[in-house]
This record gives structure tokens, C-alpha cells and sequence, in this order.
């Protein structure tokens, strides 16, 4: 299977196994795992992975939304886009902080995403083509992504729990902001409801992939769950999405592309439809309909950003030099 290549710490395990079992037991018993804690090298890969991809996917995803916020509809909900899309790239910029904290640089990690070695969510390689699309995104990918967030708020790595809590605060506005557009236009004219079932129609499948392949295929989920980076499984919060979303859209009047979607008296659940795991493949190794543009846009920003890094630099060494100096007394 496709795995990206890993950054940070070498994968050397000379842990003895009495380490291993001092930590399992501290994680067994709820304690956070803090930077200068010792801990397993393919505990710290795995983290630098995983918090890596979360904030390219971050980063990456300001581009679908931002390239609606000339022309959002009106000046209001043009603020709120701005104010979305701002929050998004403070994000990205916690969640590298916070991978920073394990020994890997924010410059290593942007150059495995501008090579294409790093991943980002598979959501962000699908065009905006409608102003409904931004009232979908609000709704169904930011709801997707607390859905996964909510549980990593109580994740056994310190900072990236601690980073979580604020950024859940600020996705929840941010699902509300997308239905509540998604409720203009859906009790709007025809052409607006049309707009919004259409954009529904496109969202919907994509952001069931963005929890990751079903369990049986997740390749970190057994080691991930051992060490309660993840609380849930990919199918699990799956399901509590579907369950949540669902009457979400039949209160919109809307209809959700899945012929199989029914309730389960049984289960207490919705049933759905089988997912595209091909086309879900295929976008997450870089075949999906942006997945060129969406590196390249990061690239251009990271090159052309290249003097504002120099200029950082030289003035810190400048004020470091000058600090340095002792004041001659006249
Ligand atoms: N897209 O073993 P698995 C947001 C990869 S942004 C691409 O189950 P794991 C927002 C996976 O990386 C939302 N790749 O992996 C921003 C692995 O490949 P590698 C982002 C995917 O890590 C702006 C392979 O498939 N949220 O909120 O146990 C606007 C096997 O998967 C995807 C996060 O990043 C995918 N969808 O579980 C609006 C949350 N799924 O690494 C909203 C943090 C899987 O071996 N991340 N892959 O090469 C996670 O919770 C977990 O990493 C995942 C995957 C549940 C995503």
C-alpha cells in the first residue's frame, strides 16, 4: 500500500522492552506525553506524520475557500469567509508548532509537501466551482473534520491535544457559518436550491473519505489506537458523521446522492452506500482532479515567500548582535 515517507527521528528501535511497557503504561494510564518525555521513536514518527498532513491540510484547504472570497455574495458573508479562511492558516500554523515540538522542522515538513512526498486531506483536491460549494464545505467538511477533532482533543501527545481544543472551538463556527449558507440558498429561489443540491451532490462522497480507508485497510489504526493518538476508528467516526449529517440535510429539504442511505431501527443508525475506495486512492497519490495545482500554489508561495524568511533571519541576527554588544559609557 501507498505510505509516505517518514521525516523526523530515524526509525533505529533500541528501546529496551521494559522502556516500551514504562510507556505503554503511562499512556494506559491517561497521562499526556509531553516533548522532553522519552518516548518510542515510531511514537514520535507517527505523531510527525500525522500532525504534518494536518496542518498541510490546513494550509492547502485556504485554497478552495479562498478563491471564493472576491466574490462571495454579499459583504457579510465576505467577512465571514475571510475570518474562516484567516482561522484555517492559524491552524496550520499551531499544528506546526506543535510537530516542531518532536524535532522537525516547519522548513523539512513544507518541503515533503512542495515535493509531493507529503500528504494533505483528499478533500482539498476538488474544485470550488459554486458559491454553494463554499455553504458545503462550511457544512460537510469542517463538520467531518470535528467529527475527527473532537476525539483528538484528549489524544496522549500534549500539544497536539492542547492545539486541538481551540482549533474544534473555531471549527464549529466554522460548520455553522457553511449550513447556515447552505439554508439561505436551500430556501432561497429554485436556482439557489439547485445550487445547493448540486454542490451537495459533489461534496458528499469526498468528505465520507476524508476519515480514511475503511479499518480493515487503515494500516496506523491498531498502533495509532494503542497509543490513543486515535480514540475512534476511521469507520466509527464515519458512522457518527452520516448519523449527525443526514437529518441535517432533510432539514435543508435536501437530498443526499446515495440511493442505499436508510435508517437501521436495528442498529440505531443510518445505513449507506458503498464508497469509491478506487477514486479515494487514486486522489490520495496525487490523481485527483487539483492535486497538481493545489502543490504547485504551495510551491509558488514558499518560493516567492523565500526573501520574507531571509529578511526574518537577518533582522533576528542583527538584534541578537546588538544585544550582544555592551553599551560603551560615554
Ligand atoms: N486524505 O492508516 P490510515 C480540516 C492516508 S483539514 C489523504 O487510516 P491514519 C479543514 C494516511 O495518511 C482535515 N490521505 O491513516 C481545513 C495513510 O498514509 P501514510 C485534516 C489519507 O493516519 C480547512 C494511509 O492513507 N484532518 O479540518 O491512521 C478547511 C492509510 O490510512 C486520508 C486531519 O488531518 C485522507 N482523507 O488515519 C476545512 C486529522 N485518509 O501516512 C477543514 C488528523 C487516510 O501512511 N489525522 N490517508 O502515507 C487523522 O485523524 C488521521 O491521520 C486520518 C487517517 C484519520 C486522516
Amino acid at each position: 500500500m501507498y505510505s509516505q515517507g517518514l521525516i523526523g527521528a530515524g526509525s533505529d528501535n533500541t528501546e529496551t522492552p521494559e522502556f516500551l511497557n514504562a510507556f505503554q503504561a503511562r499512556i494506559d494510564a491517561d497521562e499526556k506525553i509531553e516533548p522532553n518525555d522519552p518516548m518510542p521513536a515510531a511514537y514520535r514518527k507517527t505523531l510527525i506524520r500525522q500532525i504534518g498532513q494536518h496542518a498541510h491540510s490546513e494550509i492547502v484547504g485556504m485554497l478552495p475557500e479562498g478563491n471564493w472570497i472576491t466574490r462571495a455574495p454579499t459583504l457579510r458573508r465576505k467577512v465571514a469567509l475571510l475570518a474562516k479562511v484567516q482561522d484555517e492558516g492559524g491552524h496550520g500554523l499551531y499544528l506546526y508548532s506543535a510537530a516542531e515540538t518532536l524535532g522537525v522542522s516547519r522548513k523539512e515538513m513544507t518541503e515533503e509537501l512542495i515535493s509531493g512526498r507529503a500528504k494533505y486531506s483528499s478533500i482539498f483536491n476538488y474544485p470550488t466551482q459554486t458559491w454553494a460549494d463554499i455553504g458545503a464545505i462550511g457544512w460537510l467538511v469542517d463538520g467531518a473534520a470535528i467529527m475527527n477533532q473532537v476525539p483528538l482533543c484528549r489524544c496522549s501527545y500534549g500539544p497536539y491535544a492542547r492545539a486541538m481544543i481551540r482549533v474544534c472551538k473555531e471549527e464549529s463556527f466554522h460548520q455553522r457559518q457553511g449550513y447556515e449558507i447552505m439554508l439561505t440558498l436551500a430556501e432561497g429561489s429554485a436556482a439557489q436550491k439547485d445550487m445547493a443540491q448540486d454542490a451537495l451532490n459533489r461534496w458528499w462522497w469526498p468528505s465520507l473519505m476524508m476519515f480514511g480507508p475503511p479499518d480493515g485497510d487503515s494500516l496506523h489504526s491498531d498502533q495509532s489506537t494503542l497509543w490513543k493518538i486515535k480514540r475512534f476508528s476511521n469507520d466509527e467516526l464515519r458512522q457518527k458523521f452520516v448519523d449527525a449529517t443526514v437529518p441535517q440535510a432533510l432539514r435543508l429539504g435536501l437530498t443526499l446522492p446515495d440511493e442505499a442511505l436508510a435508517w437501521n431501527e436495528a442498529e440505531g443508525r443510518y445505513d449507506y452506500g458503498e464508497i469509491d475506495w478506487d477514486e479515494f486512492w487514486s486522489v490520495v497519490k496525487g490523481h485527483g482532479p487539483l492535486n497538481k495545482d493545489r502543490v504547485a500554489a504551495r510551491k509558488k508561495a514558499w518560493d516567492e515567500g523565500a526573501w520574507v524568511r531571509e529578511a526574518a533571519l537577518a533582522y533576528a541576527r542583527k538584534r541578537a548582535a546588538r544585544a550582544a554588544t555592551p553599551l560603551v559609557a560615554e
